[in-house]
């Protein structure tokens, strides 16, 4: 009788368990403009009202964060451009679909990126996120510490002669299990047209030297908060203690 009873806690648990898991979701991102905690989204720099970072969350495609650049004229000052998002509640991250930008050229959409995440939120806490990637042969797979992005802009041609650039493929990156954030980071480290980001990549002007992100989504389950999983094991001994 007691084993039956244990069994089925057991047989609850795990199926609340397996319904959370199954349920992948987008991710909500932090509610703006709320000055108790910390930012739902920001960036490195900006270049005008409307490309803030905002602009790569609001569900829409068409709309995108663009770095200052970094001009010697002074038109933008960001060697180092970076986006950062934030969260709630702590996910354990299953993927992320990202479009990149994909005005003018496409040039300037991010190509080499690192991702950092942090658990807490905080900007003190990041660390880099490794990928897997399989060797091709079966073996243990390897790690590389940053994503590629592709540029997927295309022109798009219109019955009167006109055309423009269409908006970009996404790419959707698979994460390993186990990494979990209430906020992520990408760190560009070279764009579209192959220029590297850095202290000595200066130009006249800034329009070689910008990157920019349109939209990105991240999937994942919640994590349970601790305080949680000990009502349930609490529940659970209470149940079990009736039952004798
Ligand atoms: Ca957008």
């Amino acid at each position: 009788m007691k084993k039956a009873s244990l069994a089925a806690i057991m047989l609850a648990a795990w199926f609340i368990v397996s319904q959370a898991q199954a349920q992948v979701e987008p991710i909500p991102f932090r509610a703006i403009n709320d000055e108790d905690g910390p930012p739902a989204k920001s960036s490195s720099s900006y270049t005008w009202q409307g490309r803030t970072p905002l602009a790569a969350c609001d569900g829409n495609p068409a709309t995108q964060w663009m770095s200052s650049g970094n001009a010697t004229s002074g038109e933008g000052t960001d060697s180092a451009p970076w986006i950062a998002f934030y969260f709630d509640d702590l996910y354990e991250l299953d993927r992320m679909t990202v479009w990149n930008f994909s005005e003018a050229d496409g040039g300037r959409g991010m190509k080499i990126v690192n991702v950092y995440v942090s658990a807490t939120g905080n900007d003190n806490d990041w660390k880099l996120v490794l990928f897997s990637v399989s060797d091709g042969e079966g073996g243990e797979p390897a790690f590389k510490d940053y994503v590629q992005f592709g540029n997927g802009v295309y022109p798009e041609y219109y019955e009167d002669g006109t055309w423009a650039w269409a908006l970009s493929d996404p790419d959707t990156i698979q994460f390993d299990a186990g990494v979990v954030a209430k906020a992520v980071k990408f760190q560009i480290l070279s764009n579209q047209d192959n220029n590297v980001f850095g202290p000595t990549f200066i130009e006249p002007s800034s329009n070689g030297t910008i990157a920019g992100m349109a939209e990105v989504l991240f999937y994942g389950t919640k994590v349970p908060e601790p305080a949680t999983m000990s009502l349930l094991a609490l529940g659970g001994a209470a149940l079990l203690r009736r039952k004798r």
